[in-house]
């Protein structure tokens, strides 16, 4: 059944019943060992009276801080409404890091009258979120004694930026999570203006040693020491902040504020450690170096390990190495003859993670990219969506190297604080050297994503005309895992003649502008009128030299009929080699959507907010708005259910 477009055609649509969607469990005792079961409840009373006294005591000490919470008499807490206009304030920057709330780039300023069941369906199924308020960066992700640990960015009174305290969740698989306490508050003078971003490192001898920037009372940024108060705990529920801390203080030359996010030490063959993290000096992006023994005290390397002029201040720095010749992924110290490093720096200036493949040089302490002209900054990123403030961690359990990001909201943050919470983390993804190109990464969900599948539907070789529209009769399209391959008629590959220059996916008119080879894939989050609908695509065209190039590419601009949320296009080139079929993969959770093209190659997440195509409105369809060439599809559709992210039981477990 095929329809004409551009964009907007009604059509019939058989009447599907919707898939049900049901959560897997985690088995009955979760896997705590019974002496550590009895505490849990006790501690979760007195934590939580501790953390409400602390965050009571901080507030009213924090004057100055934006967020809209304010203190009743009584001593009980309440979020301040907005107006209906939206006036968005900045967040975070006067404290010292990036901007924190989202800044609209079109819009009439006016709020769009959401309803509860818009907002509600808004909240994603199986990507890691807290039951509510405001989340950002992962922090000190790690697999310790059978658990996979992450900790978030986590201001536990409202859904905007400020009062950073470190969340905590655990989990079997990357999939299903527990929450737990939080891990760390703002109780000292090195932290008190919050507890920042991280990282984990592991010790030969077992122990865990976590480094994490504090804002002090005087707003400089300096690196703290912590660990766990209980190495025995598979849960890590308590965390002791060294008493010598902080352990570093910005040095000469560095501003206070620029300053922050240590990573994940990696070893020298002379058993000491090294660490580094972002800075900058003037407007060149920079990373240092220290070195130590004991993560106590430290010296400051000669040298940078790299900059970049222009490219501003580097935010939560990433360093890796990665097998050029194995599948599996790489512990932080390891290198040596078929080993790359990736060099990863969130930039403050645009908010985007840019990543490099270079070499590192131990002895010299500095890594050089392996094209200077790609380098941090200037070149690739993780993700051309919205996706920031990225790290990675080893899992030795399955010897891979796992990538978490933050997925901010674009939309107001009137609307954030009405449906309680904002932003979520990206699915968890595997990050290997692509032996293929031997210049870029691929990213690709961890392999237990897969286990959120439920029925699934194949289509073999549907043909979608050039100029056409394919619904796919798949149900509610609101929780999918789709997996395709398109193959482009021949003829109109070969007969293209003339070269199309400056191919944009953010400013050549998005999914609606055509070209002789595309854009084509899919529309996800569309009603049955197309009237909301957000087009995930390839885009062939050719180039000066005689070769084709392809671009993958997603269009948020149609996905919702409401002014106050961010509609970009976004995307970049894709390498295809010769004889590789164009692949797709794309995961729809409620408000996300993250794409990735050619086995994760070039990478999007979408964040949308349809006010029509939502629960059982909401329809997939393949699209082909070329003029000239017709694609071939062949895809296989999962219902996906939801994943169990609930608070840890305390109860069941005394
Ligand atoms: N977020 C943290 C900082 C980091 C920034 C503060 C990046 O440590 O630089 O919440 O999003």
């Amino acid at each position: 059944m095929e329809d004409t477009i551009p964009f907007l055609t009604t059509h019939d649509l058989e009447d599907v019943a919707s898939v049900p969607c049901s959560y897997i469990p985690l088995p009955d005792d979760a896997g705590i060992p019974a002496s550590r079961r009895k505490p849990l409840k006790g501690f979760l009373i007195i934590f939580s009276g501790i953390l409400f006294l602390g965050l009571s005591i901080m507030l009213i000490g924090d004057q100055g801080s934006k967020t809209p919470v304010i203190i009743d008499g009584d001593g009980s807490l309440s979020i301040l409404t907005f107006p209906e206009t939206i006036k968005p304030v900045s967040r975070g920057v006067s404290e010292g890091v990036s901007e924190k709330s989202f800044r609209l780039f079109s819009g009439d300023g006016v709020s769009y009258p959401w309803n509860n069941s818009m907002l509600s369906w808004q909240r994603t199924a199986f990507h890691f979120q807290p039951e509510m308020n405001w989340m950002n960066d992962p922090n000190g992700p790690m697999f310790y004694m059978g658990w996979y640990h992450l900790f978030y960015q986590y201001n536990p009174v409202a859904a905007v930026w400020g009062n950073i305290v470190w969340g905590h969740a655990v989990s079997r698989d990357l999939i299903h999570w527990l929450h737990l306490p939080f891990a760390m508050v703002p109780d000292s003078w090195f932290d008190i203006g919050g507890v920042w971003t991280g990282s984990a490192t592991l010790l030969h001898d077992g122990k865990i040693v976590m480094l994490y920037t504090g804002a002090t009372n005087e707003s400089v940024q300096v690196q703290n020491l912590a660990y766990p108060a209980d190495p025995s705990d598979p849960l890590l529920i308590d965390w002791v902040k060294y008493s010598g801390n902080p352990v570093l203080v910005p040095p000469p030359g560095i501003d206070i504020k620029d300053f922050r996010d240590p990573t994940t030490g990696w070893n020298t063959p002379d058993g000491k450690w090294r660490i580094t993290l972002g800075s900058k000096y003037n407007t060149t992006g920079i990373s240092l170096v220290y070195e130590t023994k004991d993560f106590i005290s430290y010296e400051l390397l000669e040298g940078l390990l790299h900059a970049v002029p222009g490219t501003g201040m580097w935010e939560c720095v990433d360093f890796f190495p990665v097998s050029t010749t194995r599948e599996d992924g790489l512990d932080t110290s390891v290198n040596g003859p078929g080993v790359k490093h990736v060099l990863k720096a969130s930039l403050d200036d645009d908010k985007h993670d840019y990543y490099a493949l270079g070499t590192y040089d131990q002895e010299m302490g500095i890594w050089t990219p392996d094209n200077p002209e790609q380098d941090v900054g200037i070149g690739m990123r993780y993700d051309y969506g919205k996706y920031y403030a990225s790290k990675t961690f080893y899992d030795p359990s399955k010897e891979r190297r796992v990538l978490w990001g933050w997925i901010g909201e674009t939309d107001s943050e009137t609307a954030d604080v009405e449906k309680g919470w904002a932003s979520v983390q990206s699915i968890p993804r595997m990050v290997v050297f692509d032996k293929k190109t031997g210049s870029n990464i691929l990213q690709w969900p961890v392999e237990e994503v897969d286990t959120l599948r439920l029925s699934s539907k194949d289509f073999d070789k549907i043909e979608v005309r050039a100029g056409s529209i394919v619904p796919l009769d798949v149900g509610t399209a609101t929780q999918l895992d789709i997996t395709a391959e398109f193959e482009v008629d021949k003829e109109a590959l070969e007969g293209i003649i003339e070269a199309e220059v400056g191919y944009n996916c953010s400013t050549s008119g998005g999914a609606a502008g055509r070209g002789a080879l595309g854009p084509f894939g899919f529309l996800v989050f569309a009603d049955e009128s197309l009237s909301e609908q957000t087009p995930v695509y390839f885009y062939i065209a050719k180039g000066t030299d005689g070769n084709l190039n392809t671009f993958f590419c997603a269009d948020d601009s149609r996905s919702s009929k409401a002014n106050d949320v961010g509609k970009q296009v976004y995307g970049s080139t894709v390498p295809v080699l010769d004889g590789e079929k164009l692949s797709v993969r794309i995961l729809v959770d409620h408000s996300i959507v993250e794409s990735f093209a050619q086995g994760g190659r070039t990478c999007i997440t979408s964040r949308v907010y349809p006010t029509e195509a939502i629960d059982g409105a909401a329809r997939l369809f393949l699209f082909n708005n070329a003029t000239g060439a017709s694609v071939t599809t062949s895809l296989k559709i999962w219902q996906m259910s939801s994943a169990f992210i609930h608070p840890f039981p305390a109860e069941k477990k005394m």
